[in-house]
């Protein structure tokens, strides 16, 4: 899968492209990104890629003419191509939409700066509006990133190992379980002893519900519109009926 981020600081992702993941991703030849520069695509002597707001008033916004030279030359080359802006009108971002987008081709990630892009570009060029959050961030380039990260993981063998059991732990609807690594005691504070038991089975059980307490008590909105299993459902009764003895105890 490739990923072509569309950004007026390209140099923002050289870092992000070489650590971690997304740098095996691409020496396994999973994905295949780069930043192209909208400057590139203008036409004028200075490569001006904003102008001043109709109407009036403070800011700045991206010309639509560099943008839709970029968009059009890319998906012109590249086959199979869905184009994504990064900005706070879009759906908000998630690993369902992780999923989805994993089964594209390529994607090419539309960075904004200033007050944003001109609408026309929106309207015609776009297939999915993307938002990472309800905040006002400085550009396009970090949500990008944050969608390409993402997307990676969802790209079949790019987790190995160790992180391949993650798939099912969000994709689950659940958070993950506490983790704890050695000393077995920290700051008088103790490793969970069945943790250290070596029984598998007792290991997986605590560690579900571990799972199922964390998301009622962080999380609750996601153990709502999730359809639970036996095993999870058996968790949750096995807290109420204490949580239901301490309050009788009061009665
Ligand atoms: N932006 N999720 C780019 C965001 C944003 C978000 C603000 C996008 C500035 C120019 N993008 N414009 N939140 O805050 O994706």
């Amino acid at each position: 899968m490739y990923f072509i981020a569309l950004t007026i600081f390209p140099e923002m992702f050289d870092l992000f492209w070489n650590h971690g993941i997304v740098r095996r991703a691409i020496e396994h030849k999973k994905i295949f990104p780069s930043a192209v520069n909208i400057r590139d695509y203008t036409k004028d002597r200075h490569q001006v890629t904003d102008d001043r707001p109709y109407g009036g008033g403070s800011g700045m916004v991206m010309k639509p003419e560099p943008l839709a030279a970029a968009i059009r030359d890319i998906a012109r080359k590249q086959s199979g191509t869905k184009t994504v802006l990064l900005t706070p009108q879009g759906q908000i971002f998630n690993q369902e939409m992780a999923r989805t987008l994993a089964l594209s081709e390529g994607l090419i990630l539309v960075c904004g700066r200033y007050e944003g892009i001109d609408e026309r570009i929106c309207d015609d060029l776009i297939h999915y509006e993307i938002s990472i959050g309800d905040y006002v961030l400085t550009g396009g380039e970090l949500a990008a990133m944050v969608v390409i990260d993402a997307v990676t993981r969802q790209i079949p063998d790019v987790l190995g190992g160790e992180d391949a059991a993650e798939m099912d732990s969000f994709s689950d609807g659940l958070l993950e379980h506490a983790q704890y690594t050695r000393p077995e005691i920290f700051e008088g504070r103790e490793v969970p002893q069945v943790l250290l038991s070596g029984h598998h089975r007792e290991i997986e059980n605590w560690r579900m519900e571990s799972s199922v307490m964390r998301t009622l008590l962080k999380r609750p909105d996601l153990l709502q519109k999730k359809s639970l299993n036996r095993q999870q459902r058996d968790i949750l009764a096995k807290w109420r009926h204490k949580i239901e003895k301490i309050l009788d105890s009061h009665k």
